[in-house]
């Protein structure tokens, strides 16, 4: 799989959890530190992040709509195409960083663990229309009920991929936790479970030790 330095000279970063953990509230401080280290920043959201994206989003995520769990996989590719194409590579042939609330990871993650779809059909889609993975993926984790309880205390109705059972939710986590462990030299784990301040301090920590590994220091 291509990195960065092969395609384009731009950092692509993405934020990672399951559902409440956290990743909206973590952003701007990523942000923030990126461009404080003289990033110019280009942040992005999965499914969505371009018009059709966002099109797209909204029929993922709408409760009336009984998609297939092949349907959702694709659905979720067709979004990732449309912004990997005209936003990501872009922003990565001009230097920029790029800063995505999820990425791939989150397809293995809910299509592959979640829904049982084999991985290699996600890797397939990875390689066939993505052909890059992020240079640093932070991952939030948090225990399944808890994510719960914060996204429902945050109001609003259910989504059509909230109103999934625990199990399918402990399904994401322990994928999520496997690709973590699994290539550790991407990814970074933070503790979600801490009070905020405490989760933005680990993932502050976690970016500034990546970047420095790449001899950006301070
Ligand atoms: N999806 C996505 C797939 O199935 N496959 C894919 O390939 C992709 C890309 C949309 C859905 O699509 C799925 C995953 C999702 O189900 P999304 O827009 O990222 O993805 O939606 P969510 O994950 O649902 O995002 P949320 O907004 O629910 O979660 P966040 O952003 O992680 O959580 P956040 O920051 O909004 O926090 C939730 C609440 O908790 C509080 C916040 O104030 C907020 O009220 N909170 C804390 N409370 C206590 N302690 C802390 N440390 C806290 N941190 C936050």
């Amino acid at each position: 799989m291509a990195g960065a330095a092969s395609t384009g000279r731009g950092l692509l970063i993405s934020l990672e959890g399951g559902e409440g953990a956290g990743k909206t509230t973590v952003l701007g401080a990523l942000r923030e530190r990126l461009e404080a280290h003289g990033h110019r920043v280009v942040q992005t959201r999965e499914p969505g992040g371009t018009p059709a994206g966002e099109a797209i989003r909204a029929l993922l995520l709408d409760p009336a709509q009984a998609l297939s769990a092949s349907a959702e996989l694709l659905l979720m590719f067709a979004s990732r195409a449309q912004l990997v194409e005209t936003v990501v590579e872009p922003a990565l042939a001009r230097g920029e960083t790029v800063l995505a609330d999820r990425f791939t990871d989150a397809s293995f993650a809910y299509q592959g663990g979640g829904r049982g779809l084999p991985m290699a059909l996600v890797a397939e889609l990875e390689r066939s229309f993505v052909r890059r993975q992020p240079d640093f993926t932070l991952l939030l984790d948090l225990d399944v009920a808890a994510g719960l309880a914060r996204a429902r205390a945050r109001g609003g109705p259910a989504d059509r991929i909230e109103q999934e059972q625990a199990g399918f939710f402990e399904r994401v986590r322990a994928a999520y936790r496997a690709r973590a462990a699994a290539q550790p030299e991407r990814f970074a784990v933070v503790d979600a479970a801490q009070p905020v301040e405490a989760v933005v301090r680990d993932a502050c920590a976690a970016l500034d030790a990546f970047l420095a590994r790449r001899g950006e220091g301070g």
